[in-house]
């Protein structure tokens, strides 16, 4: 099976390593093809980057239909764009915010999100109760490091995402971490070994969910709300995304 992985920001060093954390779960007869659009945001970090990376990211839905791609992940926390995508796609589309909740709900009864900047805190605690996950998820915890220090090795990030976690297994009582940024995808075992508690990474959730529905033959229902976008024109410079 052929996996569309889609980094909806434009960082492609954060789209390599989110690539190798994919390729490394993956089963075998799974190829992972990781992009970033053409166009975009270097790192989304609010509503408004989120807005303009889903034209981004729809942009590579529609071509990843043309090359027969069997499914798709969204690779950033906000999930941004899914419902959209899965109008557009006919395979499976899971997003990894979506996914790791959903994971980390299976293996703990509660656990926190610790994400980067406290502005999107809101975002996730506005996905977990849309993906009905409220009563697991016990707090967003933000580290104020912004999505690109991730990519700066003296950032010193990992340590410090590392504290907010065990800040939340103490006061949280949380059994498990869900890491907030596609961004985190290479630190996920570091940081679960130094806590000594499971640590769920959304890419790597989202690989083995993909291919579980593949495997199963399961598709988008395009029944009702996510059936295909109307035929309509589109105008001005947005014309090109006419369905
Ligand atoms: C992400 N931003 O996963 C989100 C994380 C965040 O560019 N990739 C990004 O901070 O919302």
């Amino acid at each position: 099976m052929r996996i569309k992985l889609i980094n909806p920001n434009t960082t492609w060093s954060m789209t390599d390593k989110m690539a190798a954390a994919a390729r490394a779960v993956a089963m075998p007869g799974t190829e992972i093809v990781a992009v970033s659009p053409q166009g975009g945001p270097a790192s989304i970090e609010g509503h408004y980057d989120e807005a303009v990376a889903t034209i981004g990211l729809l942009e590579e839905i529609r071509s990843g239909e043309a090359q027969g791609f069997d499914g798709y992940i969204i690779a950033c926390f906000g999930d941004p764009g899914l419902m959209a995508a899965r109008e557009l796609a006919n395979g499976p589309v899971v997003g990894i915010a979506e996914a790791a909740m959903h994971m980390a709900s299976l293996i703990a009864p509660g656990f926190s999100v610790v994400t980067t900047l406290a502005r999107t805190k809101g975002i996730a605690e506005h996905l977990a109760e849309r993906y009905g996950m409220a009563r697991f998820c016990r707090k967003v915890r933000a580290t104020d490091i912004a999505v690109l220090e991730l990519e700066d090795p003296a950032s010193n990030a990992g340590t410090r995402i590392i504290e907010e976690c065990r800040a939340a297994l103490r006061e949280d009582e949380s059994g498990a971490i869900v890491l907030g940024c596609a961004g985190m995808a290479d630190l996920a075992a570091e940081i679960s070994r130094a806590i000594g508690a499971p640590v769920v990474e959304g890419v790597t959730a989202a690989v083995t969910l993909v291919e579980s529905l593949v495997r199963l033959n399961l598709k988008t229902s395009k029944r009702g709300e996510l059936a295909p976008p109307l035929p309509k024109s589109y105008s001005g410079g947005l014309a090109y995304l006419s369905p």
